[in-house]
């Protein structure tokens, strides 16, 4: 096996990486690609896999490559619709498993040009494609049942060095004849189980060397640009690149179903909505007739998402923002900066109500073009008026409302609670909370003279709350930042939950004269500041009763300058297992 050593390996990964962000700008713009899946098996239609799952001897298969005759045209007609439906790019099945290459290969016989067709349907595939201005790109399987060594590779050297030949030979011919190619789209590394085995490092560097600004999926046993979770939509973590792929009706190959088994429009949209949502790209396949033609379930669907998307065009393309997740059963959201859009499919008609919203909304209007709408904003029901009785979209019955919030919107549909609920960890029965890292932060509007004369208030008072997290690892929470100019007293807000009934140990550091309430009642205060320059530490003990409370703590921004706050609790040493009855009551909201 030709291996290379670990730095070449590390090398080449830091290659990849110093140049993704730039090679995957447009494909991140582009958000919608057509899958398709094209080949001998489209003539039995009876799915992609019907040579394995029907167990077709090989000698009964292969005739299928002289039996193809697709129409000349086809592929201008599959670009022609993606191009209708809003899609950027393509992906055609050049080799699937069943081993027969839809190019003119020096590799095997058994391709389009030497049987069968008698045409480079990858040539008049990537020729259509440019002419519609998408965006090539090449699926190529890895997983091949045609070729002698395609499976016995996993347990013979040399004939996995013939296979690793083949598949780099085919893979340097799709990536040398056929001009820029976008996308090179692996699937299936079986049987080989290692980037080593399949020599992954070397033809993908190859592929990158003959086609530099060429996106690699995650599929040839290395991450490479995106990751692709099939069937099913999920965000990849962090900024990781991915890309849904998904079937129209259950098959990637051509397979005649009912109507039912399709997609409707308003699940592709839906499909788009998360994807957009979660930053993400959605691959849609069609699965050609062995003539070549789409299927009519596809192009009536695709021809509508692309009308409905003609009027959203700026909310789907391009750099978006992952969106906030607020619940509501009338839709979902999508976020570009600071503006969210809510794709509404089921309307309420004149008004459009959220729940145990918290953040300002500033200004909502009907998407694309209607005028600024009126809101009324309540602690925990932001309402929107005067939008149409009905819904305005014909085609799919999914209408947008933008929404510009002055502050972040969360949502806290416990009202008793504001997450993040901070819980103690036992270690080794000494119950220990990490520090408060992340806190509900409003300010009074009225002036209060001090913390001794904070008034208590709950976490779903109508204050302007919103979210402040400790950045540096300093578990102080500097409100400095964000509140330094103004005097006046500061509510954090928090829930904690204790185990146990029992007495509790809060400690305490803090940079300003402050004051601790638990559900309702004042446990604690220091109205002066000890020193600027060391702030104060103190603890409390409280008794509570095991379960969910609210912590608030007035904060006087007079007192103190450069000030943070810090908090944590623990069952005290020597406490533990104290059963003792609370000394105040809960406060039920
Ligand atoms: O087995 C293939 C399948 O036929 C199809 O090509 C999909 C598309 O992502 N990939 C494999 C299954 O994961």
């Amino acid at each position: 096996m030709a291996t290379i050593q670990s730095t070449d390996h590390t090398a080449y990964l830091a290659r990849v990486a110093q140049t993704q962000a730039r090679r995957l700008r447009w494909w991140r713009e582009a958000r919608f690609g057509m899958f398709i899946h094209w080949g001998l098996y489209s003539q039995l239609g009876r799915n992609e896999w019907v040579m394995n799952l029907e167990r077709i001897p090989l000698s009964a298969y292969e005739p299928l490559a002289d039996s193809w005759h697709p129409q000349p045209g086809c592929a201008r007609e599959w670009a022609a619709l993606a191009k209708h439906a809003g899609m950027k790019y393509m992906v055609l099945t050049a080799k699937h498993h069943e081993g027969y290459c839809l190019w003119d290969t020096q590799q095997t016989d058994y391709n389009a040009v030497r049987r069968g067709p008698g045409r480079d349907l990858v040539g008049e595939y990537v020729e259509a494609a440019r002419e519609a201005g998408l965006r090539v790109g090449l699926y190529y399987s890895l997983m091949d049942w045609h070729h002698p060594d395609g499976a016995r590779c996993a347990t013979d050297e040399a004939a996995r060095q013939r296979f690793v030949d083949f598949t780099r030979g085919c893979v340097r011919e799709l990536m040398t004849n056929y001009g820029k190619i976008d996308i090179l789209w692996y699937d299936v590394s079986w049987p080989l189980t290692s980037p080593e085995a399949w020599e992954s490092y070397q033809m993908n560097a190859m592929v990158r060397k003959l086609q530099p600004d060429i996106l690699i999926n995650d599929r040839s046993q290395l991450p490479e640009d995106f990751g692709t979770p099939e069937e099913h939509i999920t965000p990849a973590a962090g900024a990781r690149a991915w890309e849904a792929c998904m079937t129209f009706n259950g098959s990637w190959g051509f397979q005649q179903t009912p109507p039912t088994d399709w997609l409707s429009v308003r699940k592709v949209l839906e499909m788009l909505r998360i994807c957009t949502a979660g930053g993400g790209n959605l691959l849609l396949n069609i699965g050609p007739l062995p003539d070549g033609s789409v299927p009519p379930e596809a192009v009536e669907r695709l021809t509508a998402v692309g009308q409905w998307l003609d009027s959203y065009v700026e909310i789907i393309y391009g750099a978006v923002d992952r969106a906030p997740s607020l619940v509501s059963a009338l839709g979902n959201w999508t976020c570009k900066g600071k503006r969210l859009y809510f794709w509404c499919s089921r309307w309420p008609g004149e008004e459009l109500a959220f729940g145990a919203v918290q953040g300002k909304l500033a200004a909502a209007r009907l998407y694309p073009n209607g005028p600024e709408l009126n809101v009324t904003q309540k602690a925990d029901r932001l309402v929107i008026h005067g939008l149409p009785a009905q819904c305005p979209d014909p085609v799919a019955g999914v209408g947008v409302v933008e929404m510009t919030f002055r502050t972040p919107p969360v949502q806290y549909f416990n009202a008793g609670l504001v997450m993040p609920l901070v819980k103690p960890v036992d270690l080794r029965g000494k119950w220990v909370s990490p520090p408060i890292r992340s806190w509900q932060v409003s300010a009074l509007q009225a002036k209060v003279a001090a913390v001794d004369d904070a008034p208590v208030v709950s976490l779903t008072a109508p204050l302007d709350w919103h979210t402040l997290a400790i950045e540096k690892e300093t578990d102080f929470l500097n409100v400095y930042a964000e509140y330094g100019a103004q005097d006046g007293i500061l509510y954090l807000g928090n829930t904690i939950e204790a185990p146990r009934d029992g007495v509790w140990r809060f400690y305490l550091g803090y940079d300003g004269g402050c004051r601790v309430f638990i559900d309702g009642q004042s446990v604690f205060a220091d109205p002066e500041v000890i020193n600027p320059a060391l702030p104060g530490r103190s603890f409390i003990d409280l008794t509570m009763t095991a379960g969910r409370h609210e912590l608030m703590i007035a904060f006087d921004t007079a007192a103190g300058r450069g000030w943070g706050i810090y908090a944590c609790f623990a069952i005290p040493r020597g406490q533990r297992g104290i059963e003792k009855k609370p000394v105040f009551p809960r406060v039920v909201k």
